[in-house]
């Protein structure tokens, strides 16, 4: 059989990907590639960048060690210009091969450019499916048919029967299919609390961190410290480490956030999961493992799977049904671009500032303050879905278009008007204040309403939903939100629009990170 070359993108980093499992170490020539492209698409965190190009450094060193041949471009080799395509279009010159193999990329911008080569190369192109991935892309597909509401809980529960994960024959574990009204619990400060497992950046990740500060010093974020696990062994251990350690009060603490505590009782494998460094079912029957053993409970166990084998399936089919509009929805057409104090966490408000400097510190934040302080605020104050994506894009770690634009767009903005979400994900401070203990150490007071000491969620919040009445309040989840509001005085809801206009006449949008 003649040589073929495969392309192994940034984010497929695992032998078992399915380019590799269908090729041969003895004959074919594995590509991989740091181009200035992917890199700048968007101006990704600098953190991003470094765990990204140092994975893939790692894993072209495991494939070698394993007898693959890895022509592998660093990003001083390809250049200023450097893309998948100029260097696919090098390689093909350099090996001759017969096809190009690659598996199917995450995004619909990169799957398209792979379509166009099938008629631009000059040898023939074959994706792949990623079988990384438990529900294929047709699967989801064909279970969306025909349905009225694409509602997770029933794909979750379709994904649980498929995988067998925590099933008692036909039944659910435990007799529910979910146990998030026990998840609701606010966090207190414990000396004991879990941190990630930390690595020790090695010769290879010092010379692309000192590579990515030449080459982009002015993308958002701080390069270092740099401590995430950039090889398989490495993103094994942090997983090892997060089930002994912090899931067993993952479930109870889920969506609490704390003052200064940025990981709570998180994993943060979403990182190396969509690298591909961490299998998320294998991540998934771990969990199970440590479950059956009587080592974490059920709730806990539960809530995890459901976040992989549910949410992170669910978006991932959401995206690829609804592309390429989706990204352009727009429901409440929002047109404000994100305010310039989420470059810098520059604001009196604490609960923002904590997120988003640690945001700029760590290229992380979980996933109750992405929803509801950075998304929450960007929703009340109307920022534009297609601005705020592009934020959500550049400044997190794990971040990916297929998972990340459902993420922003549909449950956290609305933008699809509810094909995600069943009412939109708005709360005004008393939520923040029962779900953490910013408000504590706050300039402004969660109690008061309107004026210029009240916590400017409040304001927001009901103007939010006076502004946009006649999109929301047939909700019924809604209906009650609107019977409150309107029990106000003509009074206090002109002093809840005048309060909210201050609040938004405040807040400065050059457009983009400076
Ligand atoms: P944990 O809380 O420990 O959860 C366990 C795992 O479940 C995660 O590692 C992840 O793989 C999965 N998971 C949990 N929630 C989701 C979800 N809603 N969608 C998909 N997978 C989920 N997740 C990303 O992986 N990339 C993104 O770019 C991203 N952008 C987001 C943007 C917004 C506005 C919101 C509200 C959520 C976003 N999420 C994204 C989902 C979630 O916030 C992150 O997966 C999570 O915070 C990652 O941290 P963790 O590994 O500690 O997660
Ligand atoms: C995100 C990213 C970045 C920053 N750089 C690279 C790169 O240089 N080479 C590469 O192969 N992949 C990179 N990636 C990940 C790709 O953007 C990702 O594979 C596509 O968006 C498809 O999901
Ligand atoms: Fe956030 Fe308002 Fe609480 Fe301040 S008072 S921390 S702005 S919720």
């Amino acid at each position: 059989m003649p040589k073929k070359l495969i392309l192994v993108l940034g984010d497929q980093l695992t032998p078992n990907v399915s380019s590799l499992a269908a090729s041969d170490p003895a004959r074919d020539v594995v590509l991989m590639v740091e181009v200035v492209e992917e890199a700048t698409y968007v101006r990704h965190h600098k953190k991003k960048i470094a765990l990204i190009f140092s994975a893939m450094r790692h894993f072209a060193e495991e494939l070698r060690a394993a007898g693959w041949t890895v022509d592998y471009r660093t990003i001083a080799d390809t250049g200023k210009t450097g893309s998948f395509t100029s260097e696919v279009a090098r390689a093909i010159k350099k090996h001759k091969p017969s096809s190009v193999i690659v598996t199917e990329p995450g995004e619909y911008r990169v799957r398209d450019m792979f379509e166009r080569w099938k008629t631009m190369l000059t040898v023939p192109v074959e994706i792949l499916r990623d079988t990384r991935f438990i529900c294929a892309i047709p699967e989801f597909a064909d279970w969306a048919r025909d349905r009225k509401q694409l509602r997770m809980e029933y794909f979750y529960r379709d994904m649980r029967r498929k995988t067998g994960l925590l099933m008692d024959g036909d039944k659910p574990e435990g007799g529910k299919w979910n146990f998030d009204a026990e998840n609701r619990k606010p966090a207190k400060t414990d000396l004991f609390m879990p941190r990630p497992h930390r690595v020790k950046p090695d010769a290879t990740t010092e010379a692309v961190l000192a590579d990515v500060q030449s080459r982009f010093a002015k993308h958002f974020g701080d390069l270092e410290p740099f401590w995430f696990a950039v090889t398989r062994k490495d993103a094994e251990k942090a997983r090892d480490h997060f089930i002994t350690e912090a899931l067993p009060r993952f479930g109870d603490f889920q969506d609490a956030m704390l003052e200064g505590e940025r990981f709570l009782y998180h994993s943060v494998l979403s990182i190396y999961i969509n690298l591909g460094l961490l299998d998320p079912l294998d991540v998934c029957r771990r969990a199970e493992v440590a479950y059956r053993k009587g080592r974490v409970p059920l709730n806990a166990a539960e809530g995890f799977i459901r976040q992989i084998i549910g949410w992170r399936e669910y978006v991932r089919g959401i995206y690829w049904l609804r592309m390429p509009g989706y990204i352009d929805e727009n429901h409440f057409m929002h047109t404000r671009s994100v305010p310039d104090f989420y470059w810098t966490g520059d604001t009196d408000m604490a609960c923002l500032k904590a997120a988003i400097t640690q945001t700029k510190e760590e290229a992380y934040a979980h996933h109750i303050q992405r929803l509801m302080l950075t998304g929450n605020f960007a929703l009340l104050a109307g920022v534009s879905p297609q601005a705020l994506h592009e934020w959500y894009l550049i400044v997190y770690a794990d971040a990916y278009e297929w998972v990340e634009l459902p993420n922003t767009l549909g449950m956290s903005q609305f933008a699809d008007g509810g094909l995600l979400a069943s009412k939109p994900y708005v709360a005004s401070g008393a939520y923040i204040n029962r779900m953490s203990n910013h408000c504590k150490g706050c300039r402004y007071d969660v109690k008061q309403r309107t004026g210029p000491d009240a916590c400017p969620f409040n304001a927001l919040y009901w103007d939010f939903l006076a502004r946009n009445r006649g999109k929301l309040e047939a909700n019924p989840r809604m209906v009650q939100m609107y019977r409150t509001y309107d029990r106000f005085s003509d009074a206090d809801q002109a002093d809840i629009r005048d309060s909210a206009q201050a609040t938004l006449a405040t807040l400065t949008s050059s457009g983009d990170w400076p």
